[in-house]
């Protein structure tokens, strides 16, 4: 049983956009827990962590009060919030831009457009201290859910809303015309830590980076002729330095090596035309520096 004293308190979203990312992320980090039962609290069977399952908006609250200690939220969500809390790391999921839209048909020539007219969203904030550092002078009108349709009614002449795909704005009509502010899923935590929570964080922190840097490797098989082994492991250095490995047949090694997915594809013209052949690429589940 671990000490009482180290257990986290992590306030995760019940269902939505951002839990299935979440409760994957826990899952690759090794750490066990139920979710799906219907059940509101949950402890891990194999790390010193809690689970709260609430609904997002709730998130940032609880993890300034402490009843949490921390959470995952959209960005958007806790600087709406305006609640005070550590941001400790920005996890790249649940990607979506908080952006103003008007009716296609309107000629948009730049943000001035909105001096005293009306926008509606239920980000009245991040809205309002972006328009006040455009210097304009707009009616923010607050509403809680189907922004989209606003124009349409006459509740304001555009709105601001949060932007995936783009599809929803499209179906109502409206065009995208300025992004005021990008999100991305957030891990944040209270600001007075114990020490000993403090250390589960650092934990889990350290299995975080070591999953969401496997996500961005592969590990990579090939095989070579010796004359061209100089060239090609100049384009794949690896972590350290590649391994090779001599091949039954003559004249021949294998590479083994990790490698960026990116430089990946941007190198394997020039792997190949160096000579390299039978190349494998393989997904690793992690890695630690
Ligand atoms: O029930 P609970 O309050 O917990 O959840 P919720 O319904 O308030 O939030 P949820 O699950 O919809 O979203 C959680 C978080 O996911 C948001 O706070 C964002 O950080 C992030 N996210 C990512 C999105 C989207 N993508 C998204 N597309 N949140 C909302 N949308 C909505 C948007 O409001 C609009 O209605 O999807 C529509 C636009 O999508 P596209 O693809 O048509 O552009
Ligand atoms: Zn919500």
């Amino acid at each position: 049983m671990p000490n009482t004293d180290s257990i986290l308190r992590i306030a995760l979203q019940k269902s939505g956009r951002l839990s299935e990312d979440s409760f994957r992320l826990f899952k690759e980090c090794g750490i066990k827990f139920e979710s799906g039962t219907g059940k509101l609290k949950t402890s891990s069977s194999n790390f010193p962590a809690e689970f709260l399952f609430l609904r997002d908006d709730d998130i940032p609250g609880y993890v300034e009060d402490g009843v949490a200690d921390i959470g995952i939220v959209g960005e958007n969500v806790f600087i709406e919030s305006n609640r005070k809390a550590e941001t400790t790391y920005r996890l790249g999921f649940s990607k979506c831009r908080l952006s103003i839209a008007v009716p296609r048909g309107v000629e948009y020539k730049g943000i001035d457009d909105f001096q005293g007219k009306s926008i509606a969203t239920s980000y009245p904030r991040i809205l309002s201290n972006f328009l006040k550092e455009q210097n304009v002078k707009a009616d923010i009108h607050e509403i809680s859910g189907s922004v989209e349709i606003a124009p349409s009614i006459g509740l304001a002449e555009g709105v601001c809303d949060i932007v995936s795909s783009g599809s929803t704005l499209l179906s109502n009509g409206l065009k995208e015309v300025e992004v005021i502010f990008r999100s991305e899923a957030i891990l944040i935590a209270n600001k007075k830590l114990s020490k000993a929570k403090h250390d589960t964080l650092n934990k889990l922190l350290f299995r975080i980076k070591a999953v969401q840097t496997a996500q961005n490797y592969k590990y990579i098989l090939l095989n070579a002729p010796n004359d061209k082994l100089e060239d090609i492991i100049n384009m794949i250095p690896g972590m350290k330095s590649p391994t090779i490995v001599p091949l039954a047949m003559e004249g021949w090694s294998s590479i083994h090596s990790v490698l960026e997915e990116n430089q990946f594809w941007e190198n394997i013209e020039a792997i190949r035309s160096a000579g390299a052949e039978g190349i494998l690429v393989i997904p690793i589940e992690k890695m630690i520096y």
